[in-house]
């Protein structure tokens, strides 16, 4: 699975004083000697609430490129955490240095399109994260406005639980929780109208703010990644069923194919993906850099 020295972590053959602080499923934290972070993008893929044990090459180093390139766009919003992209050659162009923060327990999601986890609460409730919604509405098709939908961020393994405002206010109180859905709202208006330019629809996406010692509200984590974002061709949207992924669906068409020879169902790991799958997945993420920034991938 091309992981390290342990089986919990990966080991990039960093240099001594870069101690590894954390792993979700497809990035590593690591402090480093100057008592900075280090933050990782791995080429590892999830589907289905798995880490699959094949590797996407290069798509870390995409996903960095991508989600620097978006905070240069959003950097009169909000300041982020990116100190420089100067790393240790083990992790070239798939990491960058990052100021440490003191995190805030939520998941920032603003949506604009009926997918996901939203779906699921609105056809359960008509309501998403307490905030209602009128009848009728289909899968992938446009909210009356923007929703916050704040969430907490669940232990590994386990779904994020969407959570009300209120909820928000009373986990980090009044004023962080304004600001935060205030920037969310703000990043995805912004995010909106650069994709729409590019001919996508941004269905979703989830960010991640930190405060430094002053208090000041800092962008965290990676950001407008197909990782932590739904971006859809605006030629091929039809609300009423779900809508493609841009980057996953060759990988989820293949192992829920018969071919896989894998039940999503069995709670057994998926199988290792097939050369031809990863290649056009790699593609699929060098289209989507490439579409968003008109910059080519090298
Ligand atoms: C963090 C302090 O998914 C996460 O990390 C992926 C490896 C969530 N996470 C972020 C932090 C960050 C960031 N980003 C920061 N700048 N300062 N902590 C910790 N976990």
């Amino acid at each position: 699975m091309a992981m390290g020295s342990t089986a919990e972590h990966p080991d990039y053959g960093l240099p001594e004083g870069y101690t590894h602080v954390y792993s979700g499923k497809v990035r590593d934290l690591y402090t480093t000697p100057d008592d900075r972070l280090l933050f990782v993008a791995s080429d590892r893929i999830s589907a289905f609430d798995w880490v699959l044990p094949t590797e996407i090459p290069d798509k870390g180093r995409i996903l960095t490129a991508m989600s620097l390139w978006w905070f240069d766009r959003l950097d009169d919003i909000v300041p982020n955490h990116v100190i420089s992209a100067r790393v240790p050659a083990a992790v070239e162009r798939r990491a960058i240095i990052c100021s440490r923060l003191d995190m805030f327990p939520i998941e920032c999601v603003a949506r604009g399109y009926l997918a996901g986890s939203a779906l699921v609460e609105y056809r359960k409730s008509l309501s998403i994260c307490g905030l209602n919604i009128p009848p009728g509405f289909k899968e992938g098709q446009q909210l009356p406005k923007i929703l916050f939908t704040p969430a907490t961020k669940a232990a590994q393994g386990a779904h994020d639980e969407n959570i009300t405002f209120d909820e928000t206010l009373a986990i980090i109180g009044q004023d962080e929780a304004q600001s935060l859905r205030r920037l969310t709202l703000l990043i995805y208006e912004r995010a909106e109208q650069i994709s729409a330019d590019r001919g996508l629809i941004l269905a979703d996406t989830k960010l991640e703010f930190g405060a430094r010692p002053d208090g000041t509200i800092v962008l965290a984590d990676e950001v407008l990644t197909p990782d932590s974002s739904r971006f859809w061709p605006a030629d091929k949207w039809e609300p009423g069923h779900p809508q493609p992924s841009f980057d996953k669906q060759f990988v989820r068409d293949w192992l829920t194919s018969p071919e896989s020879g894998w039940d999503r169902e069995s709670g057994e790991a998926p199988p290792p993906l097939p050369d031809e799958v990863v290649e056009k997945t790699r593609a699929k993420y060098i289209d989507a850099y490439e579409l968003l920034t008109g910059k080519r991938f090298v």
